[in-house]
């Protein structure tokens, strides 16, 4: 991985964690190069020896800047706030800076940890030449995000014995999606229950927060000062949408995110424009 004077940020270009840094350093105007850990490309390039030993999570994003290396996006974006405060992602006043902290854990530890459950092993069936077991069809999904086409799903490492040599695409053409091999999480969940799951916690998360941003929102999540829970909020509304979540209940998101997206910063640092984005995906 090269050596740099820039910060380096270790991405994914569909990760709504990744997403949310991009936008930080967008919004602060940091110059940085990017590195791409591919999530489902040889087995997943995240487990490699090389990453892990930035990121023992094995999980984007990590940032190296001045000298350290920084897992976690919230950890992130709040040492690219303490050492280059223009924009404030955090307000001044201690009460709303609470509010901001409150909506960016409710989104980063109650529900895009819940949503996907099987953060196991990636594995892209078609490099490998495989398809998806027929009794896996609930983990078939089209990854759609607000201005994209399509972005397909990610295909995750199942063990060897759910996984034939059918088709991996499914009849209209569409890639289709392998789970991940965490077998204690399917013990609890149950392979058939995968998006059920993942729409269940994402609107139970969103129940909450509509009813919190109803009071705590003016243009943006809290007040009218783009914070870091806004950078939080457009990559999970997102991942809603590849959810194939109903925002009609949560107008006070759907509102907030539509502006959110009309910002240079967040169109950006989109998943669509990455320098990782494969060709037929971006906008
Ligand atoms: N709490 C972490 C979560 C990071 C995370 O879940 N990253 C996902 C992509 S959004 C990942 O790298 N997953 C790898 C895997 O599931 O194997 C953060 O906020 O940075």
């Amino acid at each position: 991985m090269a050596e740099s004077s820039k910060p380096i940020l270790y991405s994914y270009f569909r990760s709504s964690c990744s997403w949310r840094v991009r936008i930080a350093l967008a919004l602060k105007n940091i110059d940085y190069e990017t590195v791409a850990i591919n999530l489902t490309k040889d087995g997943g390039q995240q487990f490699s020896g090389e990453f892990q030993a930035l990121n023992p999570m094995k999980q984007v994003p990590a940032l190296k800047i001045d000298g350290i290396t920084i897992g976690q996006s919230l950890a992130i974006i709040e040492y690219l706030e303490e050492t280059r405060p223009t924009p404030r992602l955090l307000p001044w006043d201690p009460k709303k800076r609470a509010q901001v902290r409150m909506v960016s854990d409710l989104i980063a530890s109650g529900i895009q940890p819940l949503q996907e459950p099987c953060h196991g092993e990636a594995l892209d069936t078609r490099e490998r030449g495989l398809g998806v077991h027929p009794h896996l069809p609930c983990l078939c999904w089209s990854h759609r995000l607000p201005d994209c086409r399509g972005l397909w799903g990610s295909l995750r490492r199942w063990p060897e014995k759910m996984v034939t040599s059918l088709p991996t695409r499914g009849p209209d053409g569409r890639k289709e999606l392998a789970g991940s091999r965490n077998l204690s999480v399917l013990k609890q969940v149950g392979q058939e229950n995968q998006l059920t799951w993942a729409q269940q916690a994402i609107t139970s998360g969103f129940n909450a927060l509509e009813q919190i941003l109803q009071s705590t929102a003016g243009r943006y999540c809290v007040g009218d000062e783009v914070s870091m829970a806004d950078l939080c909020l457009a990559p999970q509304v997102a991942n809603a949408d590849r959810f194939k979540v109903d925002l009609t209940p949560y107008p006070t998101i759907s509102r907030i995110n539509k502006s959110l997206l009309a910002l240079e910063a967040f169109h950006v640092s989109h998943p669509c424009r990455q320098p990782d984005t494969p060709p037929e995906l971006r906008a």
